[in-house]
């Protein structure tokens, strides 16, 4: 099998995580290292990990919980995360990963979105520690048979005598639920399986040359979004490779810390999407570059978002006077429903960006090189998302399926052993998105040289500073401001420098239009924590509606970025690069 061929010896023989956890019970020379958000690190061995992970699985199965039920993990620290996860996976309980509550402000919202994907997993308990405990209670009034657990409390007790013995699992079984946001607002959990997290964990390795005794990894990614999770939690497991983990808040109050820790640790792999590439830069003065020295760094992944080429550029640009080499910036592309990735740029090769002409690519879906003499005006830059992991296919096909040659823009289909087992209990999105024929990726792009280049979205979804918000979610909200009417409202995303900038267009019944503006802005960064960098308010009519008064999203975007929508009032900045990657 192909997993087989490129994964480390010992654990190649394993056909689910059991037994890799199983395999790392005997390694106690290396390790993970959990840094505390006051900087005190706490180092676990992997035969620590491991067996502190199945004493937790074997209590999780004398409370009663049983191989295939799920529990719900609110957990924001993350050596609190990782053995919980681990536990329930030893034992074949599902966990379901939820972002954490990160502002008070919105707890009440915050309590609906993790009531829909309790109820959506069909959870049997909600795990978290105590400190959030009063907090998280009044949720779990909102879904049916689902109990709270302490962590501080559940996993004090001793094992005793009397537990049961787990059940056997099989590597089709699904190992978690990893729940992304749909653009219907309905969050759809997706079924990873022991198998598909293996083929995928053994592509990452193969494809990021990860050798055991060389290399080491940072990471600051939040452990409930599948790059933290499968890319420094579960490949690092399956290959022995060393992580420290930074707090996700500690890299969000000074960006800075991230690079400094790479740094001092002497790590050779970092992930990060777009827009902390950014933020890396924009914190770490020209001055501060002297105290950092990061000729260790092999590779800084860069994905779950849009690449910028003017981000990756500069943050390569700044940091080669901390000895960033050449060539360690390595874009790459997947999505949950791929397990995890989908591509990964060439190790130690410096970027090409790939510029075609504007006028074919927006009149016919071609991406044919522009000439060097064309004008800066008339191109369209793309970042290269590099090549299909090993042992899988990537395909681009027309609207009705069929495949499309080189250079022609179409959806992103994507076929092997890392594709999940579709949607926990939705089987008609499951039979949208997991084809005979592959997974639809809702993604469009084009392949050139096997190069994989993503252009833009099919699927409606705004990704900003990583994370992934329905529109119709950020539309509902909008169309509560007195002024706007539900179902005139468009939420869409623009390119930005750091991330995409959310952009709302909507009729304006009544009012002043500056003013309603204004309040939009206000109430979407009040109520979802999301800042608005633009809204532009039409008269009633004249935003582009289907024949049975659907708005257009994708028509709507196309005709803002072009600056043909005939605008009123607006609050925010106007786009201020139309012409440039272009989604
Ligand atoms: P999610 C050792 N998208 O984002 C570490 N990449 O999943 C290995 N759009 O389901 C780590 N350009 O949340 C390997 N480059 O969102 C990491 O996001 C490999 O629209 C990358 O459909 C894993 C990313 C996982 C992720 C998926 C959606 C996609 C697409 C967008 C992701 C992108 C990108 C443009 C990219």
């Amino acid at each position: 099998m192909f997993a087989k061929e490129v994964l480390p010896p010992d654990t190649a023989s394993a056909s689910t995580f059991v037994h890799v956890l199983a395999e790392n019970l005997g390694h106690p020379e290396g390790g993970c290292t959990f840094i505390q958000e006051d900087g005190r690190e706490h180092f676990l061995s992997w035969s620590e990990l491991s067996r502190e992970a199945m004493r937790r699985g074997r209590l999780l199965l004398r409370s009663g919980l049983r191989k295939g039920q799920r529990i719900a993990l609110v957990v924001p620290e993350q050596q609190e995360f990782v053995l919980t996860f681990l536990g329930a996976v030893s034992v074949g309980v599902i966990p379901v990963p939820l972002y954490p509550p990160m502002d008070l402000g919105r707890i009440e919202a915050y309590r609906e979105d993790a009531a829909a994907i309790l109820r959506a997993a069909g959870a049997h308990a909600l795990l978290m520690p105590r400190s959030l405990a009063d907090l998280l209670a009044p949720l779990l009034r909102a879904v049916e048979g689902s109990r709270a657990v302490v962590l501080e409390e559940f996993f004090a007790e001793p094992l005793g005598e009397g537990t049961p013995q787990p059940e056997a699992i099989l590597p089709d079984d699904v190992m978690f639920l990893q729940f992304t946001s749909g653009s219907t607002g309905a969050p759809k959990g997706v079924r990873v399986t022991h198998a598909g997290v293996l083929a995928n964990c053994a592509a990452v390795i193969s494809a990021l040359r990860l050798e055991r005794g060389r290399d080491r990894g940072v990471s600051w990614l939040p452990l409930y979004h599948d790059m933290g999770l499968i890319g420094f939690v579960l490949a690092p497991l399956v290959a022995r490779c060393p992580v420290s983990f930074l707090p996700t808040l500690r890299f969000a109050l000074s960006p800075r810390v991230w690079l400094e820790t790479v740094s001092r640790e002497r790590a050779t792999v970092t992930f990060a999407p777009n827009f902390g590439l950014a933020l890396a830069v924009k914190d770490t003065p020209a001055r501060e570059l002297r105290r950092l020295d990061l000729s260790c760094l092999r590779v800084v992944g860069c994905g779950a978002e849009p690449n910028h080429p003017q981000t990756l550029r500069s943050f390569a640009a700044h940091f080669a006077a901390a000895g960033l080499r050449p060539g360690t910036m390595v874009p790459c592309y997947g999505m949950a429903e791929a397990t995890l990735a989908i591509s990964f740029g060439e190790i130690g090769v410096p970027l090409a960006l790939d510029a075609v002409q504007k006028e074919p690519y927006h009149a016919s879906g071609l991406a044919r090189p522009a000439s060097k003499a064309e004008l800066p005006e008339a191109q369209v830059e793309f970042v290269p998302c590099g090549r299909s992991i090993a042992g899988h296919r990537i395909l681009i096909v027309d609207d009705d399926g069929n495949p499309l040659p080189e250079r022609h823009i179409g959806e992103v289909v994507f076929q092997g052993p890392s594709v999940a087992a579709g949607y926990h209990g939705d089987a008609e999105a499951t039979r949208r998105s997991f084809t005979p024929d592959g997974l639809r990726t809702g993604d469009c792009g084009y392949l050139a040289a096997d190069i994989l280049y993503v252009t833009s979205r099919k699927k409606d979804l705004l990704i900003v500073n990583g994370r992934n918000h329905d529109p119709q979610t950020v539309e509902w909200a909008a169309a509560e401001v007195d002024g706007l009417r539900k179902g005139n409202v468009v939420a869409f995303t623009r390119p930005g420098r750091a991330t995409e900038e959310v952009v709302i267009v909507a009729e304006l019944r009544r009012g002043d239009a500056a003013t309603v503006a204004r309040q939009v802005r206000g109430h979407i960064q009040t109520k979802l924590s999301l800042s608005v960098a633009d809204v532009l308010l039409l008269p009633p009519g004249e935003l582009p509606k289907t024949s049975s008064g659907k708005v257009k999203r994708s028509t709507t975007r196309q005709q803002y970025l072009e600056g043909t929508l005939r605008g009123g009032a607006r609050s925010g900045r106007a786009a201020h690069r139309p012409s440039v990657h272009p989604r």
